[in-house]
Parts: C-alpha cells; sequence; structure tokens
C-alpha cells in the first residue's frame, strides 16, 4: 500500500526519519494496533511479542486507557507540573508511593523517558551526596541521554564515552559463567579498598533484570550482597525497574524477588502504558535538592500521569500480576517445550512475561549463535505473523516481552510461530542478506 506520496510507509520513513532514532528488527510499518496485535501498512495483523521494548503493558487501544486518556485531554488542567500541582499527577505519584516500597519521607519526580529519569536520579544523587563517583554494570542500558548514556554499559554505546568516575562492573552471568557473583564482589571490594573509595560513590544503578544485556537473571543475593554494601557506605541503591518493573516480572517490583528495598527507584515504558511518562521516586532529602534543577516543561503532564493512573488501575483491577505469573508459566512451559525439540535453545529463562531464549551454537560449549541467525529468527517471525526483538550483547536471545493482556491462545499463537520460525531458519530459508539491515547490535 502506498500514501498520497505514492511511496510506502517504510519509504516515507527513510526519507524524514533520522537513522539515530531507529532500531528496526523487522520491516515492519505500522499503520494501527489493537489488543496484542499490530497492524502494518497493508492491514495485515502481526502479534506483538515485545510490546514496543516494553512499554505497552495494556496492548494496544485498551479500553481503560482509551477512556482515561481521552478524558483527561478533554479537559486539560494545564500541561505543566513544574506550573501548577494538578490532580492527575498528585495522585499518580500518591499510588507510585503507596505501591513502593520504602523507608522515611520519599518524593517522586515525573520525567518523559527512561532515559531522562536516570539522567535525573544521576545528577540529584550526585549534587545531593556531594559525591561523584557510581557503578553500573556491564551490559546495563540506562537511557540514551548524555547523563543516562554515560552510566550505561551497553556494547551499542561504546561510541560515546562513560562518566568520569564510573566502575563498570560485570554482571554475574549463571549461564555462561563469565563472572560470578563471588568474582565480581571480590573485584568490588578490591577496587574500594585501593584505588575507588567508597566515600567518594553516590550511588550505584542495578537493573534487576539486565534485559538488553542479554535478559540475565542476577544469581541468589548478589543484589543483596551489593545492597549491604552500598548501606556500609552510603551509597544510594538506585534500581532500574524502567524495563521490567510494575508487574511484568510476575511481582509488582522486580526487586522484590532479591528482597532488597532500593533507595531510588526508577520507572517508565509500563508506566504510560505507551504514552511518555517516567518517574523517580528517591528519599525527600535527595529530591528536594533544589539546585539540582532537574524541570522539564510538561514532565508529569495532566494525559500522561493520567495514562500512567489508568495503567497502575488496570494492574490491580486485572491482577496483571497474578496474569504475568499464569501467562509467563504457560510460555516458560511453551519454550522449554521448544527446548527439548530445537538444539539451538542453550536456555530459557525469565521471570512473569519477561523471558529469553539464549540461541547456541551447540549446547556444550554455550558459545552464543551469530546475530545473523537470530535476526533470521526474528524475520522469519514477521513472515509468518509475529514480532520479536532480540538482546544481548552477541544478540543471540531472543527477547518475549509481550503485552500483559496477552491471552492464553495469542501465547500458543506466538509460540508456533517461533517453533516453524526456528524450523524454517534452520533449513536455510532466510538469507543473510535479507536480514543485514535488520542487525542494529
Ligand atoms: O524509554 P527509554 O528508552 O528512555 O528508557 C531507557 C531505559 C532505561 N532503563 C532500562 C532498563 C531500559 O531498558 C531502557 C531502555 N531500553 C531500551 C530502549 C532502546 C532499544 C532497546 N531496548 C530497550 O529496551
Amino acid at each position: 500500500m502506498t500514501g498520497s506520496s505514492g511511496l510506502t510507509l517504510r519509504e516515507r520513513d527513510a526519507r524524514v526519519i533520522a537513522d539515530i532514532a531507529r532500531l528496526r528488527f523487522s520491516p515492519v510499518s505500522l499503520v494501527g494496533g489493537r489488543g496484542s496485535r499490530l497492524i502494518e501498512e497493508g492491514g495485515r495483523e502481526l502479534l506483538d511479542f515485545g510490546a514496543s521494548f516494553g512499554p505497552a503493558v495494556l496492548g494496544h487501544g485498551h479500553p481503560a486507557m482509551v477512556e482515561a486518556v481521552t478524558a483527561a485531554v478533554s479537559n486539560m488542567g494545564g500541561a505543566s507540573l513544574s506550573a501548577y500541582a494538578n490532580e492527575n499527577a498528585v495522585a499518580l505519584a500518591e499510588e507510585l508511593l503507596h505501591v513502593t516500597p520504602g523507608k522515611g519521607e520519599r518524593r517522586v519526580w515525573f520525567g518523559h523517558s527512561g532515559s531522562d529519569a536516570n539522567d535525573t536520579a544521576m545528577r540529584v544523587v550526585a549534587a545531593a551526596t556531594g559525591r561523584s563517583r557510581f557503578i553500573s554494570f556491564v551490559g546495563s542500558w540506562h537511557g540514551g541521554l548524555s547523563g543516562s548514556s554515560s552510566i550505561s554499559g551497553h556494547t551499542a554505546m561504546t561510541h560515546s564515552l562513560p562518566r568520569p568516575g564510573l566502575m563498570l562492573l560485570p554482571y554475574p552471568d549463571p549461564y555462561r559463567g563469565t563472572f560470578t557473583a563471588e568474582e565480581v564482589l571480590k573485584y568490588l571490594d578490591y577496587q574500594f579498598a585501593t584505588v575507588f573509595p567508597p566515600k567518594q560513590v553516590a550511588g550505584m544503578f542495578i537493573e534487576p533484570i539486565l534485559d538488553d544485556g542479554g535478559l540475565i537473571i542476577p544469581p541468589p543475593g548478589f543484589l543483596a550482597a551489593l545492597q549491604e554494601r552500598c548501606r556500609q557506605h552510603g551509597i544510594q541503591l538506585i534500581v532500574d525497574e524502567v524495563k521490567v518493573g510494575l508487574a511484568r516480572s510476575g511481582r509488582m517490583h522486580c526487586f522484590e524477588y532479591e528482597g532488597i528495598e532500593p533507595d531510588v527507584v526508577v520507572f517508565g515504558k509500563a508506566l504510560g502504558g505507551g504514552l511518555p511518562i517516567s518517574a523517580v521516586i528517591g528519599p525527600k532529602q535527595i529530591m528536594d535538592y533544589r539546585t539540582a534543577y532537574a524541570i522539564q516543561t510538561m514532565g508529569g503532564n495532566w494525559v500522561a500521569a493520567a495514562a500512567g493512573r489508568a495503567v497502575l488501575k488496570a494492574i490491580e483491577d486485572e491482577k496483571l500480576i497474578e496474569r504475568a505469573n499464569r501467562i509467563g508459566a504457560i510460555l516458560e512451559q511453551g519454550l522449554l517445550g521448544l527446548m527439548a525439540r530445537h538444539e539451538i535453545i542453550g536456555e530459557v529463562r525469565g521471570r512473569g512475561m519477561v523471558l529469553g531464549i539464549d540461541l547456541v551454537r551447540d549446547r556444550k560449549s554455550r558459545q552464543p549463535v551469530p546475530v545473523q541467525t537470530t535476526a533470521k529468527v526474528i524475520y522469519r517471525a514477521y513472515q509468518l505473523g509475529a514480532i520479536f526483538f532480540y538482546v544481548g550483547l552477541g544478540g543471540n536471545v531472543l527477547e518475549f516481552t509481550p503485552p500483559l493482556t496477552l491471552t492464553e491462545a495469542e501465547a500458543a499463537e506466538g509460540l508456533a510461530i517461533i517453533d516453524q520460525a526456528l524450523i524454517d531458519v534452520g533449513n536455510g530459508m532466510v538469507s543473510d542478506a535479507e536480514v543485514a539491515p535488520y542487525i542494529m547490535w
């Protein structure tokens, strides 16, 4: 199908959209979406197993979201929380504080994206503690702005320099065993005892599942051991729940699995259900540190905050935490079933409805497949009618982050598509040339 210009949507996109904004894992171009399905140009429906890298937790066009956003946009209490208190943002902050554990007086900051939220967390924590060093992890993705990318450790970000005074620790990987938790902790203690004085460290950024870095689940006790060190040295423990938080992991917060209580929690993606809103929750004495101004005119704006409230309400009304566990278990079982038939699947891992399959050359060596292989599976799945993405520093982990509203029947449909895609790629049905434009990192 072509627009009035006679060009397809993809062609028009190529003419006007900056390449620095693209991360395309398939040729799909969208004209709409409903439920768990996206509608591509021409009208074909595709099952959405990525939820646009996570945010579309309620799928597309969810009635509660339509109602909340329509009502908000029809009766706008201004567009700036910086300029005036607004009912939707204040209520959302109250609700977020209610569902997020933490001690003492806390305050909420609102932004538009996970990137600006991590940026803000970094700046305000540095300013309020008077410390300038940070710790984060190899493989982490905290955002694409100057500050948030400077504390990220993803291979896709090596074109920009890390923040001075950043220590990037390996995230222990129980599957490949590149580093064990004990080795990482030993290295951290050694750094603390020598060239990285802990009293100069403002904060430590942690993803409770290292998602873009390969969907790695931390070994039991690792995050608790980090928390213990943070407490000992007055380091703020900043947990980035942007990708896996708010019910996706089968808990409200993914950090709950670790029995830890962060000082600062960062939300994004799911919070707006696809609309741009992010939040940082932290201790009052940090979040009220006025000279660390983090004012964005439309942060916490009326409409995005209404979307946030609709998401939190749907999590409760539709028991989405329970659902993430139930449908997540069905998906996981299905993937384990595929593993029995596809040697290429080295491991199935995840929590709730954030799951991954690690594709390997062979199960003994656990060596990742070349990224082209993962890209081919995704490309073939797109042809068969489903959208997936890949993660991992070698691009060998197929990621499943569908809407939390995914039905059992849709889960089965997605599994059947992956099954067929693996068979077809195994039979050489997709060429290297076909997927070359879709290799992103
Ligand atoms: O919404 P935004 O891209 O600004 O969020 C940044 C961010 C912060 N923290 C975590 C744990 C994230 O995963 C992200 C963003 N994640 C990327 C977005 C770019 C494409 C790759 N897939 C992601 O999930």
